[in-house]
């Protein structure tokens, strides 16, 4: 049988316990490590949000959000939990240009330069598993590209956090009305 794909979207200590830290977040960590253990999916692919300094998602350029995941602080790294299973090769950086927002991993690059698309194809993959903060933003854009890209997409409930728990409610119907199936 094929290897479960996992892609763990944003499990970020800012996202966590910084300065966005989200409702939930620590449970995701746990569940997800759990998941890990049980499943033993492979590869497991993650995505970092990874700003520059004035990034104009931020309040100070005019966006929606304090400062957060700025390259090189602890508060854009993974939780120490799961940083042991981040692979260069299946790490992908998004949010880099100063000047745009971007939610989808499918915007992120490797550090070799890959994009998260290629190397699901390169895999062969079929269905990906996905978990990760939050829920109404960066997970669910994200999932929403993977559908459109082809993937059958399972979106693990149990190991998701959110900015807004009505806000990340909607987002899972709306992601099941889409065709994502969500368990
Ligand atoms: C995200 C807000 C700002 C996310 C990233 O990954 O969900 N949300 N930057
Ligand atoms: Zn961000």
């Amino acid at each position: 049988m094929k290897d479960k794909i996992l892609l763990v979207v944003d499990m970020l200590y800012d996202f966590i316990d910084g300065s966005m830290a989200c409702e939930g977040a620590e449970d995701a960590v746990s569940e997800t490590l759990a998941y890990i253990r049980k499943e033993k999916p492979f590869p497991i692919l993650f995505i970092r949000d990874h700003h520059p300094e004035a990034h104009c998602s931020f309040a100070a350029q005019g966006g929606p959000w304090p400062p957060h995941c700025v390259q090189g602080t602890h508060g854009a790294d993974i939780h120490e939990a799961l940083a042991p299973y981040a692979e260069p090769e299946w790490t992908f950086f998004k949010g880099e240009d100063p000047a745009r927002e971007q939610y989808s991993g499918f915007e992120g690059r490797s550090e070799a330069g890959q994009s998260l698309s290629e190397v699901l194809h390169l895999l062969e993959a079929e269905e990906v598993y996905v978990a990760g903060i939050a829920t109404e933003y960066c997970v669910r854009n994200t999932a929403e590209d993977l559908l459109k890209d082809g993937f059958r997409v399972s979106v693990l409930s149990g190991c998701l956090a959110w900015v807004d728990r009505k806000g990340h409610e909607e987002a899972l119907q709306a992601m099941a009305e889409e065709g994502i199936r969500i368990l």
